[in-house]
């Protein structure tokens, strides 16, 4: 059975915008898990302000966390993620780990901390860190190779805790481009996987790549999932929808670009060795139910994720089944690129060599002959519309 998990802010959005009030009321965390059960779902994610409020009094945590213990146990429902938010409290408005002010780098880590203990204990294996308010507007007001070292430095202690601890978890990064900073340090998948590489434990650090954060930048999600993938980074992954390069929508997944949705559907479920799953964690929704839905039309959103997700997986299945599409394929050469370009063993010297691979070759001749790829993309949306 696919995990289906949704964030504890997601279906409990009270739909504040910049231009707005809120059109819904709160739900209260233990309603949205029992709901979120209800639906199918298998687990819960959540900031520490989105459970606890700011500001409440150990007394007052512990009792609220009591309660959504009991809740996860009556449910069922698991806490494969939890995260921390640095981004509403004023005190954050430069950022946390990498503010120009160290008193509130110090009190970020610390906040981290306290929520990533309770996170543990619940038996969360991801722990993510979407930086929206590490960046900057002014390019003179941020030291961007300091704020770096600073980011650098938050993770390497958060590493080196875990460690200590021999707690069984890891962390992910959310990329994003803008929004709410002008613009946000590791902005895309390709910025923080290279950032990790500079990291005292790599093998910790992954990403959580969301669908609406790679649009905005104008790059294809799948591309970003596969590349993800490729380096063993593809630690947690936030679906969604968007509609080409504007503000954050964060719409119900399959939403936005449906086409590419149903290739990185097929490459969660079927690009794998031997056409298994390329990707095993939870297959988590990150969206919000739009401001014009009231109260049943958030959990009809809710519903809606899970749905256009089977449904697509679903069509992937057909497609990949289908012997015309594996004959389109192999017109299109698809399976030779896995097909490395030296035979084994062979050299430089032994290519240069090779005078068919060169001095023999038919440039003009082998450049005849094209590669059918519009007809294997009219194949798949047929398969994505359900007409085959
Ligand atoms: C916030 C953001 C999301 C992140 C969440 C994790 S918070 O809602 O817009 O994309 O995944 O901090
Ligand atoms: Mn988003
Ligand atoms: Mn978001
Ligand atoms: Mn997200």
């Amino acid at each position: 059975m696919t995990q289906f998990t949704f964030g504890l802010w997601t279906v409990g959005w009270q739909a504040r915008d910049p231009f707005g009030d809120a059109t819904r009321e709160a739900i209260d965390p233990v309603e949205i898990v029992h709901r979120l059960a209800e639906l199918g779902a298998s687990g819960v994610t959540f900031h520490d302000d989105d459970l606890v409020p700011f500001g409440s009094g150990d007394a007052e945590r512990e009792a609220i966390i009591d309660r959504f213990r009991k809740a996860l146990a009556e449910t069922g429902l698991t806490v494969p993620m939890a995260t921390t938010n640095l981004f509403t409290h004023p005190i954050f408005k430069d950022g946390g780990f990498t503010s120009n002010n160290r008193d509130i780098r110090r009190y970020a880590l610390r906040k981290v901390i306290r929520n990533l203990d309770l996170a543990v204990s619940l038996g969360a294996k991801t722990y993510v860190l979407w930086g929206g308010r590490e960046g900057s507007e002014y390019d003179g007001a941020k030291d961007i190779r300091a704020a770096l070292d600073r980011y650098a430095e938050g993770l390497n202690l958060l590493t080196t805790y875990v460690q200590e601890q021999g707690y069984d978890i890891r962390f992910a990064i959310e990329p994003k481009p803008n929004e709410p900073r002008g613009d946000i340090l590791l902005p895309t998948v390709g910025h923080a996987i290279a950032f990790i590489g500079g990291l005292e434990h790599p093998h910790l650090v992954g990403l959580n790549p969301e669908t609406g954060h790679e649009q905005m930048a104008g790059l294809n999600f799948m591309h970003g999932i596969a590349q993800a993938l490729w380096h063993d980074k593809l630690f947690h992954i936030d679906l969604n929808g968007q509609r080409g390069i504007k503000f954050d929508q964060d719409l119900v997944f399959g939403h936005g670009d449906i086409v590419n949705a149903f290739f990185l559907v097929d490459l969660l479920e079927h690009g794998g060795p031997d056409g298994g799953q390329a990707y095993h964690g939870p297959r988590h929704f990150d969206y919000k139910p739009s401001r014009t839905e009231d109260i049943e039309g958030v959990w009809a959103s809710a519903a809606a994720n899970m749905r256009m997700y089977s449904l697509l997986a679903e069509r992937a299945k057909a497609y990949r089944a289908d012997p015309e599409v594996q004959a389109a394929l192999a017109k299109s050469r698809v399976p030779e690129l896995r097909q490395p370009t030296l035979a084994a063993g062979e050299t430089a010297a032994d290519l240069l060599a090779d005078r068919s691979a060169f001095e023999d070759f038919d440039a003009d001749a082998a450049a005849v002959e094209g590669f059918s790829f519009v007809a294997l993309q009219q194949i798949a949306i047929e398969h994505l519309l359900g007409a085959r």
